[in-house]
């Protein structure tokens, strides 16, 4: 399983106020704790309280890089922003690029604009793609995968390996009034969604979005991450910091026999 840890993200207060104070010591220990945790990626949200997103974002890739190796996250709808976190960005262990819809209202060419940046910063340089389009999030599951289908054949054009792409079938809050088909429905767009190419992409999804306004935050979190799994989600924006939903990651690898079983699995996995 790919994890992305989510933490660093100015939607969180200690991260916004950070950013408000230039305190680097939270950033630091944020990136030096969910490494040690076993986040294979850091995403990087400047949130949307940061004056200047583009300057924000160099900030806290710098910051980040100061003190820690973990490959970067980079997580902005604004391809500026994105592009002023790959210019501050050592990319040599890889990086990754969140997000990019199909296609905006505003922005025809968006796609191209992300799988652009995700070229330049070489074979690692890799692009997390929504299935959302110019009409929005999609609800149902048919609609997903026709975008999907349209991501796979746009990056395929531009000869962009599967291995560097992930899509992210978007999972919203279970909570919101008639969502409670969503999870169903993303699970039943993953299996389609696998069958489009071959090797199929990867695929993610920022899950502590399912839980948003819930009182049983880590246990939905982790029930539907293992649920997910089983349909081929390999990938995942997650609170790396919550250790049961870690050791539920590293158990579900384990029975989809991604990892080698022995019974200190969990030690193993924790390490990173
Ligand atoms: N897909 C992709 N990228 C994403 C998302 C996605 N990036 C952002 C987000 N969604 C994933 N990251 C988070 C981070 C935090 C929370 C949810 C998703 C979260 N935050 C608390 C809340 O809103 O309740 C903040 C609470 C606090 O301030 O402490 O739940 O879907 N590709």
């Amino acid at each position: 399983m790919i994890s992305i840890g989510e933490r660093i993200n100015g939607m969180f207060s200690d991260v916004k106020r950070a950013i408000a104070d230039e305190d680097k010591n939270v950033i630091q220990d944020l990136a030096a704790r969910q490494t040690a945790a076993g986040a294979s990626y850091l995403d990087v949200n400047v949130g949307t309280a940061a004056a200047d997103q583009e300057a924000t974002m160099a900030w806290l890739v710098e910051t980040i890089q100061q003190t820690c190796k973990t490959p970067l996250c980079l997580d902005s709808q604004k391809p500026n922003v994105i592009a002023a976190g790959l210019k501050a960005a050592d990319t040599s262990m890889g990086i990754l690029l969140n997000s990019s819809p199909l296609n905006k209202k505003t922005d025809e060419e968006v796609l191209d604009k992300y799988l652009e940046m995700a070229e330049s910063a070489g074979p690692g340089g890799k692009l997390i793609a929504l299935t959302m389009d110019k009409n929005g999030v999609p609800q149902d599951i048919d609609t997903r995968v026709a975008i999907a289908a349209e991501i796979i054949e746009k990056t395929m054009e531009k000869g962009f390996d599967s291995d560097r792409l992930f899509i992210d079938p978007i999972i919203l809050p279970v909570k919101v009034p008639d969502a409670q088909t969503q999870p169903g429905n993303v699970m039943a767009a993953i299996d389609q969604i696998r069958l489009l190419s071959d090797p199929p992409p990867h695929i993610t999804c920022g899950l502590s979005n399912i839980s948003q306004g819930s009182a049983e935050r880590s246990l939905i979190n982790r029930i539907f991450m293992a649920m997910a799994m089983s349909h081929g989600m390999d990938s995942a924006i997650v609170d790396v910091l919550d250790e049961q939903l870690m050791d539920v990651m590293a158990t579900a690898d384990i029975l989809m026999n991604k990892q080698l079983y022995s019974d200190s699995y969990l030690k193993a996995y924790r390490g990173g």
